[in-house]
């Protein structure tokens, strides 16, 4: 696990100690499919970035959109959470400049950078908040079908705003299940091999603390429980690529493709209009 000392920070600047070890990141990330980067975060900069995430969320619940984006399906009823809760959006930079900031955060990216390498895309971003008692669970899947890429090195970074422990339904994983590669997307159905042979009870809760950035790969197996706790869970999700990896052809999934590091060698004029 990695953990960052602020050394000093001015307005706009910020210096780490790194004890960061690239080589480390990446032999865990390589063997375990996720990385659990602990303390990315300060907590002056999750306060901040705590405050925008409730201004989006005040904002879309009073829009009149639907903003739950809790699953359906045989699983969800096996739980008994058909009427859970998780407010989402994509996108959280499109509201906030303090979470547009955050994409460019420098910690947060040199985590990144072990992963992915120097040229860092971003993909999408998601806010997920599942609230106190009520919060919905995910089944376990794989995240690869809703945006395959060609070099296939997409991964997440879970920001997290508040803590995620396993009573609030903090992510779980197989470590090791990005090896498995490709899995049929059956898991749509939600009554799948997956979840057959991945029962999310017997999956490993990452448990998280304000400031926590969890990564992982499009392939490993994941998912969370319910929120059954007395706390919110809020986190954005950012999902990210290497730079010379694009998505494939007649994906229609939400497309930022912002060069957050180095360069996005994929990017065409036509593209960039998306
Ligand atoms: O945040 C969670 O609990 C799970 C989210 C997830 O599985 C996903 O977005 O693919």
């Amino acid at each position: 696990m990695t953990t960052f000392d602020s050394l000093y920070s001015l307005p706009g600047l910020r210096v780490y100690s790194r004890i960061m070890d690239f080589a480390e990141i990446r032999e865990a990330f390589e063997r375990d499919g996720y990385y659990l980067a602990k303390g990315v975060f300060s907590s002056e900069e999750i306060e901040g970035l705590d405050k925008d995430f409730d201004r989006i969320v005040a904002q879309i619940t009073s829009s009149g959109e639907e903003t739950n984006a809790k699953w359906g399906g045989p699983e969800m009823e096996r739980m008994g959470v058909q009427n859970a809760v998780v407010t989402h959006t994509h996108n959280v930079q499109k509201y906030s400049a303090a979470w547009a900031r955050a994409m460019f955060h420098e910690g947060f990216l040199d985590v990144a950078e072990a992963i992915l390498g120097p040229d860092i895309v971003l993909h999408h971003s998601k806010l997920f908040q599942k609230p106190a008692e009520n919060g919905a669970p995910f089944p376990m899947h794989q995240d690869w079908d809703h945006f395959p890429t060609i070099k296939d090195t997409m991964i997440a970074g879970i920001i997290h705003v508040s803590r995620a422990t396993d009573a609030m339904g903090c992510l779980r994983v197989y470590p090791g299940t990005h090896k498995l590669g490709r899995l049929p997307i059956s898991y749509r159905s939600q009554d799948s091999e997956i979840l057959a042979k991945y029962p999310l009870e017997n999956a490993i809760p990452v448990e998280a603390e304000p400031g926590d950035v969890l990564f992982f790969h499009y392939y490993t197996i994941h998912g969370s429980m319910p929120n059954r706790s007395n706390e919110t869970r809020k986190t954005v999700l950012v999902q990210l690529h290497a730079g010379d990896d694009t998505h494939e052809e007649g994906v229609s999934h939400p497309y930022e493709r912002w060069a957050l590091r180095g360069f996005n060698h994929q990017s065409k004029r036509s593209s960039v209009n998306d």
